[in-house]
């Protein structure tokens, strides 16, 4: 086999962004789940999720965050261990969470209870749930409890934009070794800026220095080596978020042609919870919820899992024919 071919990125990585001390142990755990799964005829895809963090100071106090609740990456994840596959889902530390997102506003005291408790002598009893601020619990929980024995899920966490990085790029390589089987979904956002680790003041920036003037270096693209040299037989979708409508067509367009990958889903902020457009080199489809489809609560995601499996079975077929 080739050797991958090493890009400019790769040597930026490696001298301004921090290598966590635990990336390599994490990608021989994912080189070991990506192998066992397609062993297993399993395809896998690698979810991104959660806003990435960068700090202002090495000894950090202060840090930039990316806008993401994790809500689509996490939802994402369920349907697609519904439709088959094995995922790995790096995410941001503490946003949403396969299953648990669906108990993500419930305080945890409100939904427990003293069995038979009068309110006064209640302490020594056994504590339950309250199944009125919890009525599908049973349901979400034996699911849960499916997908852990099937060991079908793995999580990665990262906090800083570094970490995200690094983690991605071991990822990719991970998954080469599984060729067209792997996904990359890749839903996190991500920030544009950062500050080299050779620029970074170690202490806690001084407000009695007057005020902050900053100068942030732009992030290396890493959608590029991922696509060409990491792994260049991945099914790879990149994830487009604009505040302005007028612009999100386009932008999603040049990314395909700048990147040359198989799918951006396009979303505006506002709207990303009833509407996206999936934009690949030939096709452009709108996803849409309507409010038969909210009252039903069906979510958006399942829709962009469902285009998007359908979208890879015929990568797959094309790759093999
Ligand atoms: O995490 P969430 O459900 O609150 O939002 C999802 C999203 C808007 C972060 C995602 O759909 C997305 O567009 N990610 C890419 C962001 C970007 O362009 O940087």
């Amino acid at each position: 086999m080739a050797e991958p071919r090493i890009s400019s990125i790769d040597g930026k990585l490696a001298e301004e962004f921090a290598v966590p001390s635990h990336v390599e142990e994490v990608k021989e755990k994912m080189s070991a789940f990506a192998t066992h799964h397609a062993e297993a005829g399993r395809r896998v895809v690698l979810i991104t999720s959660g806003g990435t963090k960068v700090p202002l100071e090495s000894r950090t106090v202060r840090f930039l965050d990316n806008f993401s609740s994790g809500r689509r990456g996490a939802s994402s994840a369920e349907y697609f261990i519904d439709s088959g596959y094995a995922v790995i889902f790096l995410h941001r530390h503490r946003s949403l969470y396969p299953y648990t997102r669906m108990f993500s506003t419930i305080n945890m005291l409100d939904a427990l209870q003293f069995r038979g408790g009068d309110g006064e002598s209640s302490t020594a009893g056994e504590v339950v749930i309250n199944q009125q601020v919890l009525p599908n619990i049973g349901k979400v929980l034996t699911r849960y409890q499916e997908v852990i024995e099937g060991q079908v899920l793995l999580p990665i966490e990262f906090s800083t934009l570094s970490e995200y990085l690094h983690l991605l790029k071991a990822a990719a390589q991970a998954l080469s070794t599984i060729g067209s089987k792997a996904m990359f979904y890749l839903a996190a956002a991500v920030s544009d800026f950062y500050i080299p680790a050779s620029e970074m003041p170690e202490h806690k920036i001084q407000s009695s220095n007057g005020p902050l003037q900053l100068s942030l270096n732009m992030v290396p693209k890493i959608l590029s080596p991922l696509v060409k040299d990491w792994a260049p037989q991945a099914f790879v979708i990149s994830f487009k978020l604009e505040t302005d409508a007028t612009i999100l067509l386009d932008k999603a367009r040049r990314a395909l042609d700048t990147y040359r990958h198989q799918a951006v889903v396009a979303n505006v902020l506002d709207s990303r919870r009833g509407y996206v457009v999936v934009v690949t080199p030939e096709t452009q489809a709108e996803l849409i919820l309507t409010e038969e489809d909210a009252k039903n609560e069906v979510e958006i995601e399942e829709r962009i899992v469902n285009n998007l499996t359908s979208a890879h079975n015929q990568f797959i077929s094309q790759q093999l024919g």
